[in-house]
Parts: C-alpha cells; sequence; structure tokens
C-alpha cells in the first residue's frame, strides 16, 4: 500500500518509523511518502492560511497551496487514484470497519490541517473526481489533523498482510465485525503469577480451556456493561447464551 501525507509538519511523522509501521516499511508492504505543503505555496513567506470569510476567529488554510501539493501527488501515478482522507472533528467516526476498508485500498492520500481547517472548496474540487472522505477518529478537539493521521495510519498499517504476525492476527480484535460480536476484551496477564500480592485469577492457571474461555467471555461482558453500555445495548440476543443473560441479570442489566 502507498501512503501520501500533505502536511505544513511533515516531521510530526517520526513514529511513522518506528516499531511494527517502521518495520512494515521496512518489508516494503507500506510505502509512505511525506510532503511539505508549503513547498507549493507561492510567497516569499511561504503563506498557507488567511482569515476567513464572514469573520471569527483563526485562520484557514488556502485553498491554492493544497490544489497545487495534491495535484503533484495525483501525478505520481495518473493511471491510479488514491482514496483521500482529511481528518476534521466534524467528519465520520473513524471506526475498525473503516480501517478495514481503507486497508484494503492501493493507495491513501491523508490530508492533516493546521488553523481552522481547510477552504471547503478544496473537498469540493476533489470530491467530484474521486473518494474524499472527512473523517473524525474521536469526539474531542485537536490542534490539527497529524495526530489523527497517526491514529490512522497505525490501525490500517496492521491490518496489512504480512504486518502482524500469525500469531496474532487482526481477526480477532474486539471491534473486527464478527470478531467476539462487539465485546471489549477482558483483562490479561503474565508472569510473575504473584505480584506486590495481586495474583493471576487462578482459573487462567488451571488449563482448564473451556472454563478459561467462559471465565475471559464474563470478564468482556462484565467490562463491556461498565464502560461501554451503548456496545451492550447494540448486541445481538441470538448471540448471547443462558451464561450470559445470567450473569448479565446478576449485573442489573435483564435480557
Ligand atoms: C482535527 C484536523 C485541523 C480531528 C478530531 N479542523 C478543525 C478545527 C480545529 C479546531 C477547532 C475547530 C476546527 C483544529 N484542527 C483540527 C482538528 C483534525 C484539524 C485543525 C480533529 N478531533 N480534532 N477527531
Amino acid at each position: 500500500m502507498r501512503v501520501d501525507v500533505i502536511s505544513i509538519f511533515p516531521e510530526y511523522f517520526a513514529p511513522l518509523d518506528v516499531s511494527l509501521i517502521g518495520k512494515a516499511r521496512e518489508r516494503g508492504i507500506l510505502d509512505v511518502h511525506l510532503h511539505q505543503l508549503r513547498d507549493w505555496a507561492r510567497d516569499v513567506h511561504r503563506t498557507v492560511d488567511d482569515t476567513p470569510y464572514g469573520g471569527g476567529p483563526g485562520m484557514v488554510m488556502k485553498p491554492e497551496p493544497w490544489g497545487e501539493a495534491i495535484d503533484a501527488v495525483l501525478a505520481a501515478d495518473p493511471a491510479a487514484q488514491p482514496r483521500i482522507i482529511v481528518p476534521t472533528p466534524s467528519g465520520v467516526p473513524f471506526t475498525q470497519k473503516l480501517a478495514m476498508e481503507y486497508a484494503a485500498e492501493p493507495w491513501l492520500l491523508f490530508t492533516p490541517a493546521r488553523y481552522e481547517g481547510i477552504d471547503s472548496r478544496v473537498m469540493a474540487e476533489y470530491g467530484a473526481r474521486m473518494r474524499v472522505d472527512e473523517v473524525s477518529v474521536g469526539d474531542y478537539v485537536l490542534a490539527g489533523g497529524e495526530v489523527a493521521v497517526l491514529v490512522m495510519v497505525e490501525a490500517v498499517g496492521r491490518l496489512l498482510p504480512g504486518v502482524l504476525g500469525n500469531a496474532h492476527s487482526a481477526v480477532d480484535d474486539s471491534f473486527a465485525p464478527g470478531a467476539m460480536e462487539n465485546l471489549l476484551e477482558g483483562p490479561v496477564y503474565t508472569k510473575p503469577p504473584e505480584w506486590r500480592g495481586h495474583e493471576v485469577p487462578e482459573i487462567l492457571l488451571s488449563g482448564h480451556h473451556g472454563k478459561i474461555a467462559r471465565w475471559r467471555r464474563d470478564e468482556a461482558l462484565r467490562r463491556t456493561a461498565r464502560n461501554r453500555l451503548e456496545l451492550l445495548a447494540a448486541l445481538d440476543p441470538e448471540t448471547l447464551d443462558k451464561h450470559d443473560r445470567k450473569l448479565l441479570s446478576e449485573l442489573g442489566f435483564p435480557a
């Protein structure tokens, strides 16, 4: 997969050199191209922002540098078109489902903004020719789109074939459609069996694989009920067995 990023802070993407994503790049699974937006500004000050039409606080990113920068990236392969992804707090939610969709694309172009965002005509211009997604990584306001891009590249990158070992494939992730039907994962433990007086739950040391699976499911249900009531409410009752119903009713959530 090819990933292009146009930003006034290309150095913000140093984390993509490290760890899982860094390895994927070394292996040639992920081909990342970073671009400095200011390289396409025309004036001596390399200006990329201006005051908003209609008034109001802050500055808006000018359309011309974005248009020229995006055109230059598109020219890298005139036969193909990237999926353009614009991080914004007013976009559609970035979910595991969208991460899987992006992981199936050959080419992504991220356009992280600063200030109050990008002049909307840039999205209109490219949206008429190709897919342009305005995407939010969560209901909080960042100072710019760079961190949102890091979030999305990591979530997408780990889904690419060959990035995760077979040992822990992505198919049983909490939010993978079809996985443990949208239950949160329960707690995890490793050695030693006792640490600062805290013991590992005995069942996990028992070797009873059936009982361990049941315990893990109980913990997943408990954690989902405690932390994410809306996920609990969205569970398909058909996927709940007798034991699940009993536990949930004990927790005060009648079927
Ligand atoms: C996010 C990109 C660029 C995404 C998520 N746009 C905008 C904006 C900003 C502050 C106030 C109002 C609008 C800052 N900002 C961004 C914020 C993405 C930019 C500028 C972003 N939260 N925040 N999920």
